[in-house]
């Protein structure tokens, strides 16, 4: 007997479909409404077959998941991100966080270390002066945030891909994570990771990274979104094991491309 397709109670089937297609990127997207969009559609991308209350969401999660993979398959990690003169940098640049700006952590800069771990050769940990060390760059890029502002900043610092290199990490691994002083955390994919313009970033407009936009040390990603640019980072893991994100576990792309 063949199963049947049953609609979310409360729920216009119309309306999920819109919601679901929504996650897809553009072309697919026009694409899949053109292609006559229906729940059976969306059974089949997600790959079940029965929608339900909870079956939706799934449906619905798998859709974003499916997203994030073919973004991830599309980025071109030799496409550079837009730079710009220093005249265009945005002041005062605005900050942003899950918290006011006073809370933000006051990180002790001299007994600051930096944990290297996961997949890498050399686990160590790295103090500031080492890491002040190596050499660095400067690059006046645009931070996108995902609430809809967006502005330029300038931002120095070392590639990360030359970090990973130093301490040997394994560059076929699929993630690396990023934890933060005050708990939040963020991963990239390695392609992102190794991209040259992704940054262990130490300074803000040429001076020591304030405490508002995470001293000591941040992680300047001008090919992502915002949130995935994690500030106040002391930690770093190399893994295999998808690490997520505070947005992104509740429910933001994990990809999230410009
Ligand atoms: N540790 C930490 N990093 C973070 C955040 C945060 O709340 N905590 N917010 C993210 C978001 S949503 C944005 S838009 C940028 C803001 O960076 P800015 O304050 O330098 O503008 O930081 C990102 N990195
Ligand atoms: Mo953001």
């Amino acid at each position: 007997m063949p199963r049947q397709r049953k609609g979310v109670p409360g729920v216009d089937p119309k309306h999920l479909i819109k919601e679901a297609a929504q996650l897809l990127p553009d072309p697919p997207r026009r694409a899949f409404l053109r292609g006559g969009a229906s729940l059976g559609a969306v059974a089949f991308l997600a790959g079940c077959d029965v929608i339900d209350g909870a079956s939706a969401e799934n449906a619905l999660r798998a859709i974003s998941r499916f997203n994030d993979r073919a973004q991830a398959l599309l980025f071109n990690p030799n496409r550079l991100a837009p730079v710009f003169p220093e005249s265009a940098i945005t002041r005062p640049f605005p900050f942003n966080a899950y918290y006011a700006e006073d809370d933000a952590p006051d990180v002790d800069g001299k007994s600051y270390a930096l944990k290297v771990g996961g997949l890498v050769q050399e686990k160590k940990s790295w103090t500031l002066p080492e890491l002040y060390a190596l050499p660095q760059e400067k690059q006046i890029t645009r931070h996108v945030c995902v609430e809809g502002w967006s502005a330029i900043g300038s931002w120095s610092g070392a590639r990360l891909s030359d970090f990973l290199a130093r301490v040997g990490a394994d560059t076929n691994a699929k993630f690396i994570n990023f934890v933060c002083a005050e708990g939040y955390w963020s991963s990239l994919d390695m392609p992102t990771a190794m991209q040259p313009q992704t940054q262990m970033t130490f300074k803000f407009a040429d001076q020591t990274l304030p405490r508002s936009y995470g001293f000591p040390m941040k992680i300047r990603v001008p090919t992502k979104l915002g949130f995935k640019n994690p500030k106040h980072v002391i930690e770093m893991v190399v893994t295999n094991d998808y690490p997520g994100g505070y947005w992104e576990n509740q429910g933001y792309n994990w990809f999230s491309g410009l």
